[in-house]
């Protein structure tokens, strides 16, 4: 059985995500997902929408996705890698080049990302429509 895993955020669940986990799972048999703990978040400097355990089961739903484990630190990758036998370690291609030192464990594949979408983006196309709603108010 190939096994595959994946670290990220994963807030605001939307199609760029399933699009990095689609692929990533037709990379092998088994896919797993790190989720960033809400701890974790805040070394990542990223403030989350929904909680650890939210974002957990909302990911869990996924029928590419085997299972969810928690991410919380920098350093856990080889521990991981080496814990579940990992075969093939997955991030977008933001990350590129930047867990290259796991070849030396697994095989290390960075995906295009989807180019229009982030939790970001919709956070501030959000702010514009509550902005635009409270004005005609
Ligand atoms: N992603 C994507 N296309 C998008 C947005 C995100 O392919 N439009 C991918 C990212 O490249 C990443 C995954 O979806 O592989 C999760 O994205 P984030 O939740 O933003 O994860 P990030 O904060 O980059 O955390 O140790 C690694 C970190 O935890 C990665």
């Amino acid at each position: 059985m190939k096994k595959v895993i994946t670290y990220g955020t994963y807030d605001l669940l939307h199609y760029g995500h399933i699009n990095l986990l689609k692929r990533a799972k037709s990379l092998g048999d088994y896919l797993i997902v790190a989720i960033s703990t809400n701890e974790f978040n805040e070394i990542k400097g990223k403030k989350c929408y929904f909680s650890f355990e939210e974002r957990k089961q909302l990911v869990e739903s996924i029928r590419y996705v085997d299972l969810v484990i928690r991410e919380d630190s920098w350093e856990q990758k080889i521990d991981d890698i080496k814990e579940f036998k990992i075969d093939t370690f997955v991030m977008g291609d933001d990350w590129k080049g930047k867990f290259d030192y796991l070849k030396d464990y697994c095989q290390v594949v960075y995906l295009p990302r989807t180019p229009e979408i982030s939790t970001t983006k919709i956070k501030e196309d959000l702010n514009i429509v509550e902005y635009n709603n409270q004005i005609q108010r």
